[in-house]
């Protein structure tokens, strides 16, 4: 057996005199930044044999140009994309990945301010807590929770003197278990089992303030910013139904008697519920609706990139740890592939997506063209050391093969042309990106950048 210290070793050594490290199955040469931990590596393909850990096993592969039209058209312009091009990509991702949300905003939407308290957190902030009801039905729609539509958790600092930017995002766990503040409504709707406070799929007191290390709101809200949550159950509960709760029936169109191939997913369903959020902020005058910016973990990440490509409202899009699906280059097929997450999360994405299982080749979008779907706005992608599940690689260069757009549309891209360093968080460019040590999850540390990011662009939109 071979020591893995005495391979890094080995390599290290080998690096000094340019040896290429692909022939190790290694990701970089010694100067372009991050690798995958070889330890790490021979773990979990020992783990999880079937899934390819190695970048000497990625295939070759052509990503399709962001900058060509289907006809095979050159965009050269700004005009172009975003009169052809843009549209083009949006429809691909919506007939191909996510689906297509049948209504955008329904007319008879309600927004109801159920709690107010200007004196939240000691003084630090105002609370707010608003229920947006879908179709404006008392007890209409069958959205899994006792009244209808979602909750959304608002907090403001009252330091500020004006409409405040805001971070939006969908939590995992209802609303009350980002901080333990007493007065967070306990959310009443269906709960995944298995975690803390939870009993026949229904949150208790004990899981008050549970998720809080994902959620520094103190800190937040002292650097100047709103934080704005929902629990994504709220909109559609996580698991497979056939698409019988949540928002899903209650606006689909069905084609005899059945949802089409593009109908929307879950994903979809989120990434609707956010902008529906949006629909509020615009009514609040505490906050700043054009400093809004969409955040989310995970396959809440993969639905933050898709929220803010579909909805030019979001002026900063934040997608952590957020791999297949999400940030990842799809025709790499490292960690977790097309046909893995298809089959475990089958009510994910659109019908369609499943014709991609294993031919991730024929697919007419990747997901650098979702990123390049947010241009010019900025974009914060982030990967974490321990997650190659994610695969970190696939996520820098789908943030690296988006630059083109940007610089087409007149800003800055990702700005290099490496991966960078392990925490050494690149933030020059209009598309940022980290890779931080540790593992799958949203940290204070991922928290600190986003705002730093913040602060770079949103000054700017600020003085225009
Ligand atoms: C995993 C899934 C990933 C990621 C993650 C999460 O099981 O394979 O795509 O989204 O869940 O959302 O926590």
């Amino acid at each position: 057996m071979f020591n893995n210290k005495l391979l890094v070793t080995l390599l290290t050594v080998f690096s000094t005199i340019s040896f290429p490290a692909e022939v190790f199955g290694f990701s970089n040469t010694a100067d372009s930044g991050w690798k995958a931990s070889p330890e790490l590596i021979e773990a979990l393909m020992k783990r999880r044999s079937e899934t390819n850990y190695s970048e000497q096993r990625v295939p070759k592969y052509t990503l399709p140009n962001p900058l060509v039209l289907s006809d095979g058209t050159r965009v050269t312009n700004a005009g172009t994309w975003r009169t052809k091009r843009r549209p083009e990509i949006l429809e691909l991702f919506r007939k191909y990945v996510y689906g297509r949300a049948p209504i955008s905003r329904p007319k008879d939407m309600t927004f109801e301010v159920f709690e107010l308290n200007k004196k939240a957190l000691a003084g630090l902030a105002t609370r707010k807590q608003v229920t947006v009801n879908f179709t404006g039905k008392k007890d209409g729609p069958k959205l899994a929770r006792r009244r209808p539509g979602m909750d959304i958790l608002i907090y403001l600092p009252n330091a500020a003197k004006t409409p405040v930017p805001t971070f939006v995002i969908l939590n995992f766990g209802g609303n009350h278990t980002i901080h333990r503040d007493p007065a967070i409504k306990l959310s009443e709707s269906w709960m995944r089992s298995g975690s803390k406070g939870v009993v026949k799929h229904l949150a208790n007191e004990e899981s008050r303030g549970r998720s809080h290390s994902g959620f520094p709101l103190e800190k937040i809200l002292k650097r100047g910013y709103g934080l704005a949550t929902i629990y994504y159950g709220d909109i559609d509960p996580d698991f497979h139904d056939g698409f019988k709760n949540g928002v899903h029936p209650v606006f689909d169109k069905l084609i005899d008697g059945k949802r089409a191939p593009d109908a929307w997913g879950a994903i979809g369903a989120w990434a609707w519920g956010l902008s529906r959020a949006m629909d509020y902020f615009e009514t609040d005058d505490d906050i700043d609706n054009k400093r809004v910016a969409v955040l989310g973990h995970s396959r809440l990440g993969k639905t933050a990139l898709w929220a803010g490509a579909r909805d030019e409202r979001f002026a900063f899009v934040i997608s952590n740890n957020s791999g297949c699906g999400g940030a990842a280059l799809s025709r790499r097929r490292f960690g977790e592939t097309v046909e893995r997450i298809n089959k475990s999360f089958p009510h994910w994405f659109c019908e369609n997506f499943k014709k991609y299982n294993g031919k991730e080749d024929d697919l007419p979008v990747d997901q650098h063209m979702l990123i390049a779907l947010i241009a010019p706005r900025p974009v914060y992608v982030t990967s974490a050391d321990g997650d190659l599940w994610a695969d970190p690689k696939g996520e820098f260069l789908a943030c690296k093969n988006a630059s083109g757009v940007y610089h087409l549309l007149g800003v800055d891209g990702l700005g290099v042309k490496q991966m960078p360093g392990l925490d050494k968080p690149v933030q020059k460019g209009t598309i940022g990106y980290h890779i931080r040590s540790g593992g799958h999850s949203l940290t204070q540390y991922d928290w600190q950048q986003f705002m730093d990011f913040a602060d770079t662009h949103f000054a700017a939109v600020a003085r225009n």
